[in-house]
């Protein structure tokens, strides 16, 4: 069966709402295989987030990513990479609709609630970074 990387982002558990992003992903039918809380690392976002490293708002992204701890999350289901990415909801805050994730709960577009990788092999990748 089919596994995302999914990691509760540090706005998500300050705000409370661990329970109300889990809920949704059960309701949807994936099911959670592993999950734990942890503070992460300046070495390890360097690598998650390398693909924007270059970007302006780097430097404030990893502010973010270590203000507070995560939940690390292996979720299991059919087509579960790209589903929990239209759960989700996309990045861009505008873009992202009511009803997704992000579009109820984020308030822009650094400060997102939730990480889902983007494709199989990122998936592989982020599962191993982050659960060994
Ligand atoms: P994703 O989280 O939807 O996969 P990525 O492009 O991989 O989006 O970007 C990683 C993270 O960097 C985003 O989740 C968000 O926290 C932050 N980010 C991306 N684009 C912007 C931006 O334009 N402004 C501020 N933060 C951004
Ligand atoms: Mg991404």
């Amino acid at each position: 069966m089919e596994r995302t990387y999914i990691m509760l982002k540090p706005d998500c558990v300050q705000r409370g709402l661990i329970g109300e992003v889990v809920s949704r992903i059960e309701h949807k039918g994936y099911k959670i295989v592993e999950m734990k809380m942890m503070t992460l690392s300046e070495k390890v976002l360097r690598e998650h987030y390398a693909h924007v490293a270059d970007m302006g708002f780097f430097p404030e992204l990893l502010d973010y990513m270590m203000s507070g701890p995560v939940v690390a999350m292996i979720v299991e289901g059919e087509g579960v990479i790209a589903g929990m990415r239209r759960v989700m909801g996309p990045t861009n805050n505008f873009d992202a609709a009511p009803g997704t994730i992000r579009g109820d709960f984020a308030c822009s577009t650094s400060f997102n609630i939730i990480h889902g990788s983007d494709s199989p092999e990122t998936a592989e990748i982020e599962i191993k970074r982050f659960f060994g």
